[in-house]
């Protein structure tokens, strides 16, 4: 119940100034009233106007980005049919070494108690805790050509390291990590080995990013003024596989090689399949990049991005 109480994250907010100040200008142009710590959905922008947002601010091309001339022709064709499909992949993106680096450092952080299993497989924010991790998805090359895949500009939220398979069900990240306006997120997925069928490989359908946005009034879950939404996650799940069932989109999965790299629309649906060999691992990092430049939250809980 207390997780509920809007007033409970409103006051936890309160002392996280810093981290929050990022929608203020936006609520500004936006002429909502609110301040840093206020919770925030999607009702709130219920006729706003976004082209407010990004008033003179034009974006570069990602065609025009340092990091997609450097590609080969055919991860630049799969960078190109992005918008099409809701996702990219650039092969081999990281050396083997870089990897057994990462694995090294995440095994360390695992093993001295730094990092612990959340949410059953989850090692949440790993670049918090070590400066090489931070740098590598914060250089100035990633950074420029993931801005311009969002016509914006692109902030590291979030990462998530994985040893064994997520087996999450088929999500799409906007009713987790949320912008208005929509679409303002990226997910970037790497794999730190190769994964096969049998190690819960990541799944995904091609061009449902075009699907509507489901946020918390499309399965009730909107609350009221003190409370947030009574629904389970496992209720945003099941409505999300129906959703799906009444369309034609197909459902892959991407057996990666490690180095490989996977990069998702805000409104792709993805998840993990079932992790069958146990005894195999699954070696993954997965990283959330906010455009800045939008109102940054999240939907599920209605609370601002603490960034
Ligand atoms: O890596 C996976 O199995 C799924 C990760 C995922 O769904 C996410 O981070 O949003």
């Amino acid at each position: 119940m207390l997780r509920r109480l809007k007033i409970a994250y409103s006051l936890y907010n309160l002392f996280n100034r810093k981290r929050l100040d990022h929608n203020v200008a936006a609520y500004d142009k936006l002429g909502l009233e609110k301040t840093y710590f206020s919770p925030v959905s999607s009702k709130d922008f219920e006729g706003k106007d976004p082209a407010k947002l990004k008033e003179g601010k034009p974006a570069i091309r990602v065609t025009e980005t340092e990091l997609y001339r450097s590609l080969p022709a055919a991860d630049r064709a799969s960078v190109d049919a992005f918008e099409e499909v809701g996702y990219c992949v650039l092969p081999n993106f990281i050396d083997a070494e870089v990897a057994d680096r990462i694995n090294e450092e995440i095994d360390r952080m695992v093993k001295d108690g730094t990092l612990t299993y959340q949410y059953n497989s989850k090692l949440m924010f790993a670049i918090r805790h070590s400066d090489r991790l931070r740098d590598l998805w914060t250089n100035e090359r990633l950074t420029e050509f993931l801005s311009a895949l969002l016509q914006g500009r692109a902030r590291l939220f979030q990462s998530i390291n994985f040893t064994q398979g997520s087996q999450q069900k088929t999500h799409s990240d906007s009713i987790h990590m949320t912008t208005f306006p929509l679409g303002g997120l990226l997910g970037v997925w790497l794999a730190l080995e190769d994964i096969g069928p049998d190690q819960g490989p990541l799944h995904y359908y091609p061009g449902s990013h075009k699907m509507p946005y489901y946020l918390n009034p499309e399965y009730d879950n909107e609350g009221d003024w003190w409370r947030t939404g009574e629904k389970l996650y496992g209720d945003y799940e099941k409505m999300i596989a129906e959703k799906v069932a009444a369309t034609d989109y197909e459902r892959k999965t991407f057996l990666a090689k490690k180095g490989d790299l996977f990069i998702w629309h805000a409104n792709l649906l993805h998840g993990g399949e079932p992790h069958l060999n146990k005894e195999l691992t699954r070696k993954s990092m997965v990283l959330h990049y906010f455009d800045v430049e939008r109102v940054c939250y999240h939907e599920i809980t209605q609370r601002p991005a603490l960034m």
